[in-house]
């Protein structure tokens, strides 16, 4: 065989070893670092399992950080994420603050973070790409308005707060705060966080209950799983929950909705956690270099007697 022939045998071998190399580098699987903020609720399992469920749908590898609910979990999640050079970063951020020294080192590895579920405050906006989740802001007010028609305005109401320092506990407590002020006969006589903890729920409730017995006419809880551990602590004292403490929560979780439907929870207002598929939508935007929507907010309804029996077998979560 001639010296050019067995050249030319070779450089054809290369040249399809090196296209067959070429694609598989275009088809290596997006490498996502997600630092979720812990497993508190059920809301927070069904947002996990968005995001798992939709990494491995798409073919996403997915390195999943359970924040454990501390905020030095989370921004060592990101600090691993960054030694391993992923393509993005998500951050289910567990406080409001503290986040930027992290979120420098994501930027300055080049690596776009996007913030979902909670916001956080920061005065360098270029440290996040955008935020996906739902507006707490008009879920307090949602809340509110309800209660007031459900009430005629009239009422002493304990407050069930999220966890502090938190996005949805401060702007779901500060927007139900500002609607309910139009009524001065509907008052907030006692506030305390769960920790959007059912246990939380339970031992708060316990403890308004002890303190102020008879004189509670309402609770507003700003979780489903707190209003649910309430509920209990309700029934404990043998009082009837929905009937002699009206109830009005926020996430509309399934056993929320049941509660609804059992007419022991009187109101609870929707907040999506399935944005899994949204969330690596995105991702893929920017990792193409196309522009995002700076704050994308999902579209949350309210449930209460007249509506939650028609959609309760159909709940997502
Ligand atoms: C809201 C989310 C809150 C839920 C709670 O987007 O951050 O945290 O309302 C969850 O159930 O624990």
């Amino acid at each position: 065989m001639k010296i050019t022939s067995v050249f030319q045998s070779l450089l054809i071998g290369f040249v399809a070893a090196a296209t067959v190399l070429a694609s598989a580098a275009d088809k290596k699987p997006l490498k996502v670092g997600f630092a979720q903020t812990g497993a508190e609720s059920a809301w927070r399992t069904a947002n996990s399992e968005s995001m798992k469920a939709e990494a491995a749908k798409r073919g996403i590898d997915l390195k999943f950080s359970d924040g454990l609910g501390k905020q030095e979990n989370q921004i060592r999640a990101i600090r691993s994420f960054v030694t391993q050079h992923v393509d993005a970063i998500v951050l289910a951020p567990l406080v409001e603050t503290g986040w930027d020294p992290v979120l420098r080192e994501a930027k300055r590895a080049g690596i776009p973070v996007i913030i979902t579920d909670r916001t956080i405050q920061t005065a360098d906006e270029s440290l996040y790409v955008c935020f996906i989740g739902s507006d707490f802001l008009t879920e307090g007010r949602m809340a509110a308005d309800w209660l007031a028609k459900k009430v005629n305005g009239k009422g002493r109401i304990v407050e069930l707060q999220g966890t502090p320092g938190s996005a949805p506990a401060n702007d779901r407590r500060k927007s139900f705060g500002e609607a309910i002020a139009k009524y001065p006969e509907l008052k907030i006589i006692d506030a305390q966080s769960g920790d959007f903890r059912r246990t939380g729920g339970k031992e708060v409730m316990e403890a308004f209950i002890k303190k102020h017995g008879k004189d509670i006419d309402i609770l507003y809880a700003h979780n489903d799983d707190m209003a649910l551990g309430a509920v209990q602590a309700i029934e404990e004292a043998g009082l009837k929950p929905g009937k002699d403490i009206v109830i009005v929560s926020i996430d509309a979780v399934r056993e929320g909705v049941q509660a609804v439907v059992d007419g022991k929870i009187n109101c609870t207002v929707e907040c999506n956690p399935l944005f899994g598929p949204k969330v690596y939508d995105t991702i893929q935007k920017v990792i193409a270099g196309e522009k995002v929507e700076r704050k994308s907010f999902n579209k949350d309804e309210l449930f209460d007697s007249t509506n939650a029996a028609a959609v309760i077998a159909t709940r997502q979560y």
